[in-house]
């Protein structure tokens, strides 16, 4: 890929999209921002919906590439999720094809694979103990399920029609960690951003799948594919691990919310607010 410099920003509103918007332009990126809702301190965002192909079209057309972000990010029903994150990710899909756009960079998600057993060996786990990129799928909720789709619908789009994709399974993108789970899991915006930057410009990635978090002494995962793209994450959320295991305590072997990669999801998933 050659010098590519503007990056359409679907889910320009959210959480994400807000600690991208601040921190990508410092890398040269050029952002066009889209949302179904306004973006905030942003007029000149393209608020529409992923259904929208029309919309979609426009948004997409001279981009560079395409970070797309724009989902329900928690549990919900199925049909909402089918509309917004398989049918919204088809859509833009579509639109990429249409408009001759080469590079897509899709969130996919840690729940993706959230019924994965956590690795049970004490921190930090040795390279071989770390849970693969090629584990196999187990969706812990219908998000999750979501996910899987759009890393499948990815890589047709690599086979069929030449569209290159970086899926990262994102574990928790926030501005601190907020339990003890995230202390494994847990990506800082600052990596995020380095992680959204190698996934926009390194070469010949066809489509690859990576976790994306930071370098955390607590990691549950191979970040081997990701430092492949050349990210090189700065970040280690064990700063924050004495004050949240005083507050939390330590993960128990004996809680279902603790055995697998997903945390509470596997249990009790956060549904998404409306
Ligand atoms: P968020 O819920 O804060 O933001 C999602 C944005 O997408 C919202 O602004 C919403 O209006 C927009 N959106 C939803 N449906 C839409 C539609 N049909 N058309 C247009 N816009 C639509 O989520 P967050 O945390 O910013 O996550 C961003 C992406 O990253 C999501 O795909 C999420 O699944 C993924 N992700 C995020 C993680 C995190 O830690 N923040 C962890 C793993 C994955
Ligand atoms: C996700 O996929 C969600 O979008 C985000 O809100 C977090 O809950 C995150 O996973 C997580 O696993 O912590």
């Amino acid at each position: 890929m050659t010098a590519p410099r503007t990056v359409l920003l679907t889910g320009a509103a959210g959480g994400l999209g807000t600690l991208m918007r601040e921190l990508l332009p410092a890398y040269g990126w050029t952002l066009r921002l889209l949302d179904a809702r306004p973006v905030e301190g942003a007029p000149e965002a393209i608020v529409a919906d992923l259904a929208d192909r029309e919309a979609l079209r426009e948004a997409v057309r001279g981009v560079d590439a395409v970070l797309h972000l724009a989902a329900i990010s928690l549990e919900s029903s199925f049909e909402r999720i089918l509309r917004a994150n398989i049918e919204g990710t088809f859509r833009l899909y579509e639109a990429v094809r249409e408009e001759g756009v080469r590079r897509v960079v899709f969130a996919s998600s840690n729940h993706a694979v959230g019924y994965t057993p956590r690795p049970p060996g004490e921190p930090p786990l040795a390279p071989g103990e770390l849970i693969p990129v090629d584990t196999p799928r187990r969706p812990d909720t219908f998000y999750g399920l979501s996910k899987c789709f759009g890393e499948d619908l990815a890589q047709l789009y690599w086979d069929r029609h030449g569209v290159e994709t970086v899926s990262i399974r994102i574990g928790s993108c926030f501005r601190e960690p907020r339990t003890v789970r995230m202390l494994s899991v847990w990506m800082s915006p600052g990596d995020g951003a380095r992680l959204c930057h190698a996934a926009l410009t390194a070469e010949g990635v066809g489509h690859t799948v990576v976790y994306g978090s930071s370098a955390n002494t607590r990691l549950w995962w191979d970040l081997g594919p990701a430092r492949a793209l050349g990210y090189e994450p700065q970040d280690d959320s064990e700063r924050f691990a004495a004050a949240l295991v005083a507050e939390q305590g330590e993960l128990d072997p004996d809680n279902p919310d603790h055995r697998c990669l997903g945390g509470h999801f596997v249990t009790r998933p956060p549904i998404w607010p409306h």
